[in-house]
């Protein structure tokens, strides 16, 4: 990109300071002058070309700039008729020196770095504006209708707010402006070469794009008097002593996690919020890298001043703690469900005068690359086997969603509400060995073989990341049992769940309404010894279901079971009942958590659904399984689907029940 900084000007309410040199001249405090620093930053910014208008004192700004050390190449554009003309008629000299986008700014300005880049980022034209700021008397306003500015001009007040003379132009944006600025010049009329450039702007500027950049906060100012000066000379010393505050809950670290830490820590001092496991788990999935090693690896990075934990996905605790001066985020936020998470830092930062900056948000295939791979390791099965575990250990209560396709799998992965400013969506999957039955329109009595089933896990597991619960029905035999526990661990299942029932199994639901009996205890146990023995890693939680609620053997039955089949290495217990009230389910509970404080419990609120899954782990319970609900849900809509065609002889009556064929095309994101 090329700059073309506007330096011709005489500068006469400088006073002294611009008796022999020219304003851009002008010393700052730290021994550069606005222009040595506007050249530095546009050089650091990656700009290749810049191309600065003289007027008075034309030699001794040239020989100025030579003797600076700039990488970019420069190119001076002498206005002669400086004295009598404005800026409009050195950019319409300087108009042969461009190509493409530009950056355009006055001599004058000074600016801190993240002004520079946020305006410069800008995907469409931009000019720097301050949405907070009075209205300057004698300075540049711009209208902004709509987030795109419509005029710029002294005189405009209303919806207009303060402005500086920093714009990126596109280069469809620069020709049309450009193009006004030749009429004007070439006119011969002297008031239409005397006049601002922004009045040839404001005629084109509805056919132009250009959107307001909001640097409250931040400085960017012009200099025209000596009280300027000192304004600005005192904000640039308070620049290095701000707090900055920005809060990261990813735990793979790419270049554009850096080049946000690097701009962030141009604000000021930087102080790095890493979310915990249990917040980036409520809102994502289990982090591959744990707080401790992401707080390790974040307060490595040059730029970063202090790294301290962010224990909730609202701002609110640390913002109060730390008054940070600014907060700093992508503008990707804006939308979707971390809307709320920012409107509240705004109101918070609004309560003590901080202030929120934004950077564009970059589609970088390099970061998209990144996140891809990340997210791919979440789906292998050696690292998906084990999450169930450490979830249980992180967070002691998990709910699962039945899944019996990759479909519902998907619904299972993605599914998420919003409350109270945090996520909730399920922790795993339960594949249902009633629900696969149904799929396949068979009965649920182990018809569908372990093959099929195996498959089932297998679409599922390939479309999705979350633990798989496995519904194992009887096990079958102990010896085939053994094969199924390596096959599941092979898959990256988390947990099998076989119930304690022998001969032909019919589904709990039906409880003793069908004829079906239960194992003999030792005969279980050593089922569940077995499995055990099968498994290579430790990771592979092997559950036993008791079924002695369902089958009218009575609670203590269920709770002797229990034991036995802990004291055989079932590492969860899942207990069932068809009641519809969860009063057995939570009675077993605390008896079991009497004697037994660790052994995960697990149950299924089918029956009894309208117990809160907060009084069954009030009562001790770990794993909610949802064992049925996606299909049951699907099921009867398919079904008044059907009818209302046959009914109708057409589609249009049921079509508003239906996903728009548009959506159903890109509801499965193509991978490649
Ligand atoms: C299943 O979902 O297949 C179960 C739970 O085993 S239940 O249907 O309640 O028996
Ligand atoms: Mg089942």
């Amino acid at each position: 990109m090329t700059a073309l900084i506007l330096a011709s000007g005489v500068g006469s309410r400088m006073g002294a300071l611009t008796a022999e040199r020219p304003k851009c001249m002008t010393p700052l405090p730290n021994g550069e002058t606005i222009l040595s620093r506007q050249l530095r930053q546009l050089c650091a910014a990656g700009i290749g070309k810049i191309v600065i208008t003289t007027g008075a004192f034309a030699d001794v700004l040239t020989d100025y700039v030579r003797s600076l050390d700039i990488s970019a190449e420069i190119v001076f554009v002498h206005n002669p008729d400086y004295a009598s003309t404005n800026y409009i008629y050195s950019m319409f000299l300087a108009e042969k020196e461009l190509s493409g986008d530009i950056l355009l700014l006055h001599g004058d300005l000074v600016f801190e770095d993240t002004v520079l880049a946020m305006v410069a980022g800008s995907s469409t034209s931009a000019m720097a504006v301050s949405t907070t700021a009075p209205l300057p008397e004698k300075d540049f306003k711009a209208v902004v209708v709509n987030d795109i500015v419509t005029a710029v001009g002294i005189d405009f007040t209303e919806n207009a707010f303060a402005a500086q003379p920093l714009y990126k132009l596109t280069d469809a944006d620069r020709k049309m402006w450009f193009a006004q600025t030749d009429c004007y010049c070439r006119s011969g009329e002297p008031a239409k070469m005397r006049c601002y450039a922004e009045n040839a702007l404001n005629d084109v500027a509805e056919s132009c794009c250009i959107r307001p950049v909001d640097f409250t906060g931040l400085l960017c100012s012009e200099i025209d008097d000596s009280s300027d000066l000192a304004r600005v000379s005192a904000e640039l010393e308070k620049l290095g002593s701000r707090n900055v505050y920005m809060c990261f809950a990813a735990d793979v670290i790419h270049s554009g996690h850096i080049s946000m830490i690097r701009r962030a820590a141009s604000l000021g001092r930087l102080t790095v919020g890493i979310m915990t496991d249990k917040v980036v788990t409520a809102y994502r999935h289990l982090p591959l890298v744990g707080y401790a090693d992401r707080a390790e690896l974040f307060r490595n990075i040059s730029g970063v001043a202090e790294v301290v934990p962010q224990d909730a996905l609202s701002y609110r605790d640390n913002l109060l703690k730390l008054k940070p001066d600014i907060v700093v985020h992508g503008d990707d936020w804006r939308s979707g469900f971390q809307r709320s998470v920012r409107d509240e830092v705004v109101s918070v930062l609004a309560e003590y005068g901080g202030r929120l900056v934004e950077f564009p948000h970059a589609d970088d295939p390099a970061v998209s690359a990144a996140e891809k791979n990340m997210r791919s390791a979440h789906a292998l099965p050696d690292y998906r086997r084990g999450v169930l575990r450490k979830l249980l250990a992180m967070k002691h209560h998990i709910t699962a969603i039945e899944a019996h396709s990759g479909l519902t799998g998907l619904i299972a992965e993605n599914a998420r509400v919003y409350e109270n400013g945090t996520v909730r969506q399920f922790d795993a999957m339960w594949i249902s060995s009633l629900c696969d039955s149904t799929a396949r329109g068979k009965p649920d009595i182990e018809l569908v073989d372990m093959t099929a089933r195996v498959r089932t896990v297998n679409e599922i597991i390939e479309v999705t990341t979350k633990p798989v619960i496995f519904d194992g029905d009887t096990g079958g035999l102990a010896e085939h049992f053994v094969y199924t526990v390596r096959t599941l661990e092979r898959i990256g299942v988390s947990m099998v769940i076989i119930e304690d029932k022998s001969g032909l199994k019919k589904n709990s639901l039906f409880g003793t309404e069908v004829r079906q009996s239960q194992a003999d205890t030792e005969d279980f146990c050593r089922k569940i010894a077995a499995g055990k023995n099968a498994r290579k890693t430790d990771e592979l939680m092997i559950c036993a279901r008791i079924e002695s609620l369902i089958l009218g053997k009575g609670m203590d039955d269920a709770i002797s079971r229990a034991f036995a089949y802990t004291a055989a290495g079932a590492d969860a217990i899942m207990i069932h009942s068809r009641s519809s009230s969860p009063d057995e389910v939570l009675t077993f509970a605390r008896l079991f958590r009497e004697r037994d404080g660790f052994t995960p419990l697990v149950c299924v609120p089918t029956s009894y659904s309208s117990v809160r899954e907060e009084e069954l782990y009030s009562a001790g319970i770990n794993i909610v399984i949802y064992a049925n609900q996606l299909t049951r849900s699907a099921f009867p809509a398919m079904q008044r689907t059907a009818e209302s065609i046959l009914r109708t002889h057409s589609a249009e009556e049921c079509d508003k029940e239906c996903m728009p064929f548009k959506d159903i095309i890109r509801l499965i994101p193509e991978e490649y």
